[in-house]
């Protein structure tokens, strides 16, 4: 009968569907899950969860049982004896890898994972099943996932030093990435209009540095101390964060504060608000001055921040003495017991090809660093530089790269998989024409969310069409969260 072919096709069709195969098993919608599991099997059958539930962790996960915690109280769900169990249990299984996890929904709850950052990303997905707001019963279906990362860098970039952004805002952002199980926080404290990061050894930065911003912009500093504060905030919720000090260019803001840092024919040593990039360099004809410099900066730098992968800048800039320059402070990074990460134009260097190279440039030849090995974090400015528009002629954005802008469904498009030594993606949100934690969250929301599931998913789980209906679902989420996002048409959000 028609009837029976036209549902034969709803079933032929959801299961061929890209994104969709995981989620078939039952034909209903997907699970609202962003970014999408490797494997979801939704079998027959509840679980209720009645306002209460009982955590029961291994000893050792702490942190997760914490979080764990703080998740039900957000949703008004009493600790109790006769509640729910949610077991969290830590198991030495190597094809779970270093984040990855199960979830079990039966007749109670099971999370396992290798590390706790594993058992982290599985209470966000339990998050994503439960309701976005308290709600006095839960009901959720019974399901098994088995989950794990693609690529083990999902980042995002802040620039924090054209135009500043309080603690309480990264703090804000920090537990919106881990929603999404974002894990690098990738901080660019120093550039020409701004130095951000006190540094204890040389006062004046944060002094005079710190106190320019962009046009606009706002100015500030973070002492060390509140950066202490954020890589334990992050460290708690599955987040690495990594410093960028921004050498040998975009340093105006360094020269305005210590002027020997410049050469001595250097005639501008005012601090710079303007959008120019690429006029400021340190002298890299004075060693003497400049490396003692950089590497007692480092060493207070690595002193805050235990990330194995330290980035140093190294962009824009044509200097005869720029690649004997990156090659000497990543090796001094190195010294130092860290890793590297440079700007894709620091492949011109000699350097270990253990470091790390951050690809922006649409188009930029990166084969020769490839063949030697260097890792690379995807940054396509088209697909990742989110201070362009979320449309065409979006106002405060920039559109250098692409005239378009960078909409949710382009940034969507991009294939990592070309990218044989690449370690993930990382969408950049630069500040120049960004001045307000409402014009970032606009900016980030929900365009970070599909930097993700480019991040997590593998291929065969990810379509547009599915992510469309799984993130649009997501958005009391975001409300809850408070995520000023912009209202995106694709979701049905506008
Ligand atoms: C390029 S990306 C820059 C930044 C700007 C950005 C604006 C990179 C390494 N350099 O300095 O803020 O474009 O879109």
């Amino acid at each position: 009968s028609d009837s029976l072919l036209a549902a034969l096709f709803v079933v032929v069709g959801l299961a061929c569907a890209p994104g969709a195969s995981a989620f078939a098993a039952t034909g209903a919608a997907p699970l609202p899950l962003v970014p999408a599991p490797r494997a979801v099997e939704v079998q027959p059958g509840e679980l209720r969860i009645a306002g209460k539930a009982r955590v029961d962790a291994d000893p050792s996960a702490t942190r997760a049982a914490a979080a764990l915690r703080s998740t039900l109280d957000a949703l008004g769900v009493v600790e109790d004896a006769t509640g729910t169990r949610i077991a969290l249990r830590l198991v030495d299984e190597s094809a779970l890898g270093e984040e990855g996890y199960r979830l079990l929904v039966g007749d109670d709850i099971r999370i396992s994972a290798r590390t706790e950052v594993g058992l982290l990303h599985g209470i966000q997905t339990l998050r994503q099943l439960l309701p976005a707001q308290a709600a006095s019963e839960v009901a959720l279906p019974h399901v098994a996932i088995d989950d794990a990362p693609s690529y083990p860098w999902r980042g995002l970039s802040l620039d924090v030093a054209r135009s500043f952004l309080p603690v309480a805002y990264l703090e804000k952002t920090i537990d919106r990435m881990s929603r999404f199980k974002l894990n690098r926080l990738h901080l660019h404290l120093t550039d020409d209009q701004g130095w951000r990061i006190e540094i204890r050894r040389y006062p004046k930065l944060v002094e005079i540095g710190g106190a320019s911003a962009v046009e606009g912009g706002r100015s500030g500093w973070y002492t060390q101390d509140e950066l202490r504060h954020l890589v334990a905030y992050a460290q708690a919720r599955g987040i690495v964060i990594v410093p960028e000090i921004d050498v040998p260019g975009h340093v105006q803001a360094a020269l305005a504060s210590y002027n020997e840092l410049a050469c001595d024919d250097e005639d501008n040593l005012a601090p710079y608000s303007g959008l120019e990039v690429g006029f400021s360099v340190l002298c890299l004809d004075k060693p003497g001055v400049v490396y003692p410099f950089v590497q007692q900066v480092m060493e207070e730098v690595l002193a805050i921040f235990p990330s194995k992968e330290i980035h140093i800048g190294g962009d824009e800039i044509k200097h005869p003495l720029y690649a004997d320059f990156v090659a000497r402070v990543a090796a001094m990074v190195e010294g130092m017991g860290r890793t590297p990460i440079a700007w894709e134009e620091g492949s011109v260097a000699d350097t270990n090809p253990g470091m790390l190279l951050q690809l922006w440039n649409d188009g930029y030849d990166i084969a020769p660093a490839v063949a030697e090995g260097h890792p690379l974090i995807l940054s396509p400015c088209s697909y990742f530089y989110i201070d362009h528009g979320n449309y065409a002629g979006q106002p405060q954005t920039y559109d250098w790269c692409r005239k378009e802008g960078v909409p949710l469904a382009r940034l969507y498009s991009f294939d990592p998989a070309p990218f044989e030594t690449a370690v993930g993606i990382e969408a950049a949100l630069w500040t120049e024409l960004v001045h307000t934690d409402e014009a970032a969250d606009n900016r980030l929301w929900p365009r970070l969310a599909a930097a993700a599931e480019l991040g997590w998913s593998p291929a065969a789980v990810r379509g547009y069409e599915g992510f469309v209906q799984r993130m649009g679902a997501l958005r009391t989420h975001l409300d809850a969260l408070g995520v000023g996002y912009h209202p995106e048409p694709d979701l049905g959000w506008d």
